[in-house]
């Protein structure tokens, strides 16, 4: 069972190593825009197309905040049920669990605590955790409130955010706040010749989220 924070449910601070590199795990049930989240912050890109997820996919970033560097290594899991059992040792492997769900979808959010649940039985409280809202543009079709999102993660002692791949809205601001989250290392890595690694720059609190997607790949 997940644990709230001493100080009347504010996040507990995870137990968590600095790496020269974070492995994160996007869960959640199918069709609830993991791989759109992915795809807006990696290419600043939308396709209002489903295309399930088979198995796993994988990504890696570079992330330069203020004070230091953080390179991540994005894992993006299938909500189809019959790739369930491949998920258990990319959470085992992983810093961060990125547990999202659709904000028009109530059933997606009642599934979040079997997903973080599974969190907590591989990690423990070894891992930074955030719950996402998505899909924040279909206003008028919205079955679970901010507020309800917002207890959720207390109660779980994680972060949250609520987002909108389509929009980009708090796409950025989600990673940031991850990556805020996670001890870096100080000085910046070399340039990799690894054909998936994209850096970007990202201050620390950019005036709005336009000004945040400066890429300087
Ligand atoms: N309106 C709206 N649609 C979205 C948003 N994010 C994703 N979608 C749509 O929702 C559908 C599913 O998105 P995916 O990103 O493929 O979902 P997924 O969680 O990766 O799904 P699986 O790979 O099957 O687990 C697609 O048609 C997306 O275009 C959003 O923020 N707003
Ligand atoms: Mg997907």
């Amino acid at each position: 069972m997940a644990q709230a924070g001493e100080n009347g449910g504010a996040p507990a601070v995870p137990q968590i190593a600095p790496l020269a590199k974070y492995k994160l795990v996007f869960l959640g049930d199918q069709s609830v825009g993991k791989t759109s989240i992915i795809t807006r912050f990696m290419y600043d890109n939308f396709d209002k197309n489903y295309q399930a997820t088979i198995g796993i996919d994988f990504l890696s970033k570079t992330m330069y905040l203020e004070d230091r560097t953080v390179r991540l290594q994005l894992w993006d899991t299938a909500g189809q049920e019959r790739f369930r059992s491949l998920i258990p040792s990319y959470i085992r492997d992983s810093s961060v669990a990125v547990i999202v769900y659709d904000i028009t979808n109530r059933a997606s959010f009642l599934n979040t605590s079997k997903w973080i649940e599974d969190v907590r039985n591989e990690r423990g409280n070894d891992v930074v955790m955030m719950l996402v809202g998505n899909k924040t543009d279909l206003k008028e079709r919205r079955q679970v409130s901010v507020e309800e999102g917002e207890d959720r993660a207390k109660a779980e002692g994680i972060m949250f955010i609520e987002t909108s791949a389509k929009g980009g809205y708090n796409i950025k601001a989600l990673f940031r706040k991850l990556a805020t989250a996670l001890p870096g290392m100080e000085t910046a890595p070399a340039t990799s010749n690894n054909a998936n690694l994209i850096d970007i720059k990202l201050s620390a609190a950019p005036p709005t989220e336009d000004a945040a997607r400066t890429c300087a790949c």
